[in-house]
């Protein structure tokens, strides 16, 4: 049973403000801390500002749920959501509501004496089929709104093919420091400062240079790429389609994320046709872990693949709302970070609790980033 909810700031890995929440059962305490991106998309939920959304937490939704069941997470978010009143959570803020709502699963997860991950799986319903770990998508190269250099396309991701978690971060490990040590030597030392999540960001303006960076770099190794464009931030569409279709044929690439702006949809549509047979297209700002901007990129054909972020939604039932219909769709599903981090590491869990095909935590570098790699190294220990 719910016994109380205390919410303060702390500050998240940009030194920006951010919640930390503290919810109280007669089991237990169970704390959570909730991210921020800086590249957002339009249809996200509304984060509001950190001191008004401690307010709302300490004196509207404590008071509130106080004698809720915690394992009750289903009830609890449409709680939550009815208290809001808004279709975008601007009115508690989603980020009150998320640190909330991933408290409550944490706190029934501890009721029904089971792992986060495996709670997760419960809660999702049967319609997890496998257990498996997902592959770690280590961003080394930071561009775009993240870093201080002139490459537009946002995110540069290695992803080792292994068949292990284990494996593929050792190898993601190595490939990053075998990176800094060329980018080093090519561009000077300047070019491995880091950017918001972990990986360099050198003073190069071409993404194709960086490219054949990791070509060299990653050849034979059974590594694939993935590329965040983040094309919403972008004034007007850079790149084409044919551009796409090169740098596919050229390069293993697994995946490309946002390669157009968010209401783009012919052009999303085009590049799914053309190159959805061979690549995920994923959507993040398109869809922002929306049902209904899923079902309407389903209907247009505009990607096979989407970016899950809990706080682009705001509870844990919605998001787990997102994950089901994007299985059902057979879409690629990437469990995502955001670039604002705290050290919480519940993405890890929600990775493998519905089966995600991949995660994206940054780089294999920094504390915030790490924070989910190495839980994702325990659950994997956890499940031989
Ligand atoms: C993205 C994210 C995370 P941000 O665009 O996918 O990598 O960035 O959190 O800044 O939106
Ligand atoms: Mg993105």
């Amino acid at each position: 049973m719910i016994k109380d909810i205390r919410a303060r700031e702390i500050l998240n890995s940009r030194g920006d403000p951010t919640i930390e929440v503290e919810l109280e059962t007669n089991k237990g305490i169970f704390k959570t801390s909730v991210p921020s991106g800086a590249s957002v998309g339009k249809n996200e939920a509304v984060e509001i500002k950190t001191s008004k959304a401690i307010d709302n937490i300490n004196n509207i939704i404590a008071k509130k749920l106080k004698g809720f069941n915690e394992k009750k997470q289903k009830k609890i978010d449409r709680f939550l959501i009815k208290l809001d009143g808004t279709s975008n959570k601007s009115n508690l803020g989603a980020n009150a509501i998320l640190a909330v709502s991933i408290s409550v699963c944490r706190a029934g997860a501890f009721a029904r004496k089971k792992p986060l991950y495996e709670y997760i799986k419960k809660i999702s319903g049967n319609w997890v089929r496998i257990r498996t770990m997902p592959k770690p998508c280590f961003n080394v190269i930071n561009g775009g709104v993240h870093a201080g250099n002139k490459l537009d396309i946002q995110e540069f991701m290695i992803i080792p093919q292994g068949e292990t978690f284990k494996s593929n971060l050792k190898k993601g490990a190595r490939i990053y420091h075998d990176l800094k040590e060329v980018i080093s030597k090519k561009y000077g030392r300047q070019s491995t400062n880091l950017g918001d999540e972990g990986g360099f960001s050198p003073r190069i303006n071409d993404g194709l240079e960086v490219l054949e960076l990791l070509r060299k770099i990653i050849r034979k190794k059974n590594i694939k790429i993935g590329l965040d464009v983040a094309a919403s931030q972008f004034k007007k569409d850079k790149y084409d389609i044919k551009f796409y279709q090169n740098i596919v044929k050229k390069y293993p690439i697994a995946f490309i994320e946002d390669p157009f702006g968010e209401e783009d949809w012919s052009s999303f549509k085009k590049i799914t046709t053309k190159l959805g047979k061979k690549i995920a297209i994923v959507g993040d700002d398109l869809l922002t872990t929306n049902i209904n901007r899923m079902r309407l990129a389903y209907i247009k054909k505009a990607c096979n693949g989407v970016i899950i972020k809990p706080n682009q939604i705001g509870t844990v039932t919605e998001t787990l709302q997102a994950v089901k219909l994007a299985k059902l769709y057979k879409w690629k599903i990437i469990v995502s970070h955001r670039s604002g981090e705290t050290l919480d590491s519940f993405i890890a869990d929600l990775a493998v609790g519905v089966s995600a095909d991949y995660i994206k935590s940054g780089a294999p570098a920094r504390g915030e980033r790490l924070a989910k790699y190495n839980r994702l190294l325990k659950i994997e220990s956890e499940l031989n």
